[in-house]
C-alpha cells in the first residue's frame, strides 16, 4: 500500500480552495456532473460558445472536455479553450468518451489530442486502447473485453501520447508512463449509473487545479472517488442504483479526510 500520497490532505485543499472547474462536457451527464463537483467542494462551470471558452478557460483551475455527445461545434470549441488554457498554464483532462465506436469519435479524440496539449486522459480500456492506436472493442460508450492487461495498456499510451492516462475499470491504473499507480478502491454498481466515468474525469479536474503534480492529483481523484462509492454503496445495499447515484453525492460531500487515508487502497508499481 502506497501511504507516501497524503490523498486525504488534496481533498481538503479542494475543499478549502473551491477551484473553479470549466467543462466541455455531454448531455447525457451535465447536470450529474455539476452536482458531483459541488458535493466534492469545487466550483462548476459549463461554457460551450466559441465567443466565451478561451476567456472562461483561462480563468478556470481546470479544463475537462469530454467526448460524449459530440459534434462539430463541440469539437471547434474544445480546441479553442484547450489552446487557451494551454497558454495560461491550466490543465486540461479529456475523457475520450466512445473512442473506437465510430471512426468519427476516433478521429476527433485524434485531433483534439494533437491540438491541445491534454495534461491527463480518463478513459475506460476499451477507449484508452483506440486513442492509443489499438483495434479494441467499444459498445457505444462502454468498454468491451480488451485482452491487453490495463497496466500494459496505460504505460505504453502514456508513452505513446506523452501524457498522464488513467485507465478505469475494477481496477484503475494511473500512470505517466515511468511511475504508476493501481487503485483497487470503487464499486461495480457505478457501472449502472450513467455519467460516473465522467464525473470521475472532472473530479480529476478539481484535484488538479490544486495539486501541481497531475499524477499524484489524478491518482488521489480516483481514490476519492472510489473510497465515497464504497461508502455509498453500504449505505444504499439492496436498493438499486437510484439510491445508490444519489447516496453517492452524499458521500463526496461528506467522505473525511482520514476516511480517505484509512481505506485508500493504492499501490506503487
Ligand atoms: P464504462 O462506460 O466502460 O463503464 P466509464 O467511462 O463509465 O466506462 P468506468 O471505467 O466505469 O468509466 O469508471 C468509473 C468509476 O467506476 C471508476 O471509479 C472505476 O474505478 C469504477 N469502476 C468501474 N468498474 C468497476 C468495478 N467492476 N469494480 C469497482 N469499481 C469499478
Ligand atoms: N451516451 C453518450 S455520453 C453518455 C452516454 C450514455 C454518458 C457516458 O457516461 P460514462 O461516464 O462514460 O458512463
Ligand atoms: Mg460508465
Ligand atoms: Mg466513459
Amino acid at each position: 500500500m502506497d501511504k507516501s500520497i497524503m490523498i486525504g490532505e488534496i481533498l481538503e485543499k479542494v475543499r478549502r480552495e473551491n477551484p473553479l472547474v470549466h467543462n466541455i462536457t455531454n448531455v447525457v451527464v451535465t447536470n450529474f456532473t455539476a452536482n458531483g463537483l459541488l458535493a466534492l467542494g469545487a466550483s462548476p462551470v459549463m461554457a460551450y460558445a466559441p465567443e466565451e471558452v478561451g476567456d472562461m478557460a483561462k480563468i478556470a483551475g481546470a479544463l475537462v472536455l469530454n467526448m460524449g455527445t459530440l459534434n462539430s461545434a463541440a469539437v471547434e470549441s474544445m480546441i479553442i479553450a484547450g489552446k487557451s488554457a494551454n497558454a495560461h498554464g491550466v490543465p486540461v483532462i479529456f475523457d475520450p468518451v466512445g473512442a473506437g465506436a465510430t471512426p468519427y469519435r476516433t478521429e476527433m479524440a485524434d485531433r483534439i489530442i494533437r491540438e491541445v496539449k491534454v495534461s491527463i486522459i480518463r478513459g475506460n480500456a476499451g477507449e484508452i486502447a483506440n486513442i492509443a492506436g489499438e483495434q479494441a472493442e467499444v459498445k457505444g460508450v462502454d468498454t468491451g473485453d480488451i485482452q491487453k492487461n490495463p497496466i500494459d495498456l496505460a504505460v505504453m499510451a502514456a508513452q505513446k501520447l506523452q501524457t498522464i492516462i488513467a485507465v478505469t475499470g475494477e481496477e484503475d491504473v494511473i500512470t505517466d508512463g515511468l511511475t504508476t499507480y493501481v487503485g483497487r478502491n470503487g464499486h461495480p454498481i457505478l457501472t449502472k449509473v450513467t455519467g460516473t466515468g465522467c464525473l470521475l474525469t472532472s473530479v480529476i479536474g478539481a484535484f488538479a487545479a490544486v495539486e501541481k503534480n497531475l499524477l499524484v492529483a489524478a491518482t488521489s481523484a480516483v481514490c476519492t472517488y472510489g473510497i465515497a462509492a464504497e461508502l455509498a454503496a453500504e449505505k444504499t445495499v439492496n436498493q438499486g442504483p437510484g439510491s445508490f447515484q444519489i447516496e453517492f453525492l452524499n458521500q463526496l460531500a461528506a467522505v473525511s479526510d482520514q476516511e480517505i487515508n484509512e481505506k485508500s487502497n493504492v499501490e506503487k508499481r
